[in-house]
């Protein structure tokens, strides 16, 4: 543990760069602020007021929206606007919002991932990226993932936790109540290349296509199956804590496309879920593709489109790749 705080971290980040990186650094230190305000509001549970009531207006693309979304949305929403940023995209809004159209930097967020879990006391979280500002919203918010200057979630979890990439390795903070900071807890975090974990929801298994089924059967087959190793299963079904697992100690997490409809391209949006998680785990020594290719080079046509995702240990992701490019990868 390196017991720097996040301010260091961000200081030392700055001391030897532009306008630009200044003005990350400033959104991301009110994003944390954000997330503390966030936790609080979590903490209340079910006594709190905007808890987990279900609104009755959707999202504009369909989703259930609940009131603890609308809440987190307009928190960091409110930090976007202190923070001197050009354009905010929400999972919980249908088009972006034009703030400081001279600021560089532009912020693609899902204010409360999980949120299905919030009346079961399970870890949820907020995702967010930062792009270059192109000076509109088509243009900024259509720029590949490899574009990111920087990328970060925060888990409401046992521990109030931070993962963060500025594109020079992923370090992971908790936040300290007695120091009311976030602690640096673990520094240039490595994934470990080889899997004993995979991530996924089974109840999908007869809307897969037969390539990710036979991924899974060799899985299950375990030590007497082409695998010739054991594997547990894990799905928290809040991708934030799925992703802080495999941090911590690898594994790997496929939400794939299936035959339901609208879920050809699975369930998890490509702007401000997929890409900036898939920056964390590449950071962080880990791949990230939509099955087969590198989720960062695909190019948006739409900011609340749906990719799908594989992510985790690099050597798993590239099996996972051989199964479904039908090299059955045995
Ligand atoms: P919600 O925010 O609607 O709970 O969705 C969470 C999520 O986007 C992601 O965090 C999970 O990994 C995934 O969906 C769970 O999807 P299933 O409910 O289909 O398993």
């Amino acid at each position: 543990m390196s017991g720097r705080t996040l301010e260091a971290y961000l200081h030392e980040f700055t001391e030897s760069s532009g306008a630009v990186d200044a003005n990350v650094a400033q959104t991301i230190r009110l994003f944390a602020e954000a997330a503390v305000r966030m936790r609080l509001a979590i903490n209340d549970g079910a006594l709190g007021d905007a808890f987990s009531a279900v609104r009755e207006a959707a999202h504009a693309h369909g989703d259930e929206q609940k009131e603890l979304d609308v809440f987190a949305d307009e928190l960091f929403l409110d930090a976007a606007r202190r923070a001197r940023v050009s354009f905010y995209a929400s999972e919980e809004l249908a088009h972006p919002v034009a703030l400081d159209r001279s600021s560089e930097i532009a912020i693609a967020i899902d204010p409360l991932d999980g949120s299905s879990n919030i009346d079961t006391n399970v870890s949820i979280g907020t995702i967010f990226s930062i792009l270059p500002s192109k000076g509109d919203e088509a243009a900024t918010f259509s720029q590949p993932g490899s574009a990111q200057l920087a990328a970060g979630f925060f888990v409401y979890g046992p521990q109030l936790a931070f993962a963060l990439t500025l594109g020079r390795g992923t370090s992971v903070f908790v936040y300290s109540a007695r120091l009311e900071a976030f602690v640096e807890a673990y520094p240039q975090m490595s994934i470990q290349e080889t899997a004993q974990e995979f991530a996924v929801n089974m109840s999908n298994y007869r809307h897969w296509d037969e390539a990710v089924r036979h991924y899974v059967n060799d899985c299950l087959k375990g030590v007497d199956g082409p695998r010739e190793k054991e594997f547990n299963m894990r799905w928290i079904a809040s991708m934030v804590a799925d992703t802080y697992r495999i941090l911590i100690r690898g594994g790997v997490f496929l939400y794939p496309g299936d035959c339901r409809e609208g879920y050809s391209a699975g369930r998890l949006r490509l702007v401000y879920e997929a890409n900036p998680i898939a920056m964390l785990v590449e950071q962080a020594g880990g791949k990230a593709t939509d099955g087969t290719s590198r989720v960062l080079d695909i190019t948006p046509k739409g900011l609340h489109q749906r990719s799908p995702l594989v992510f985790g240990s690099s050597r798993e992701v590239e099996k996972v790749a051989l199964y479904l490019s039908g090299s059955s990868g045995t």
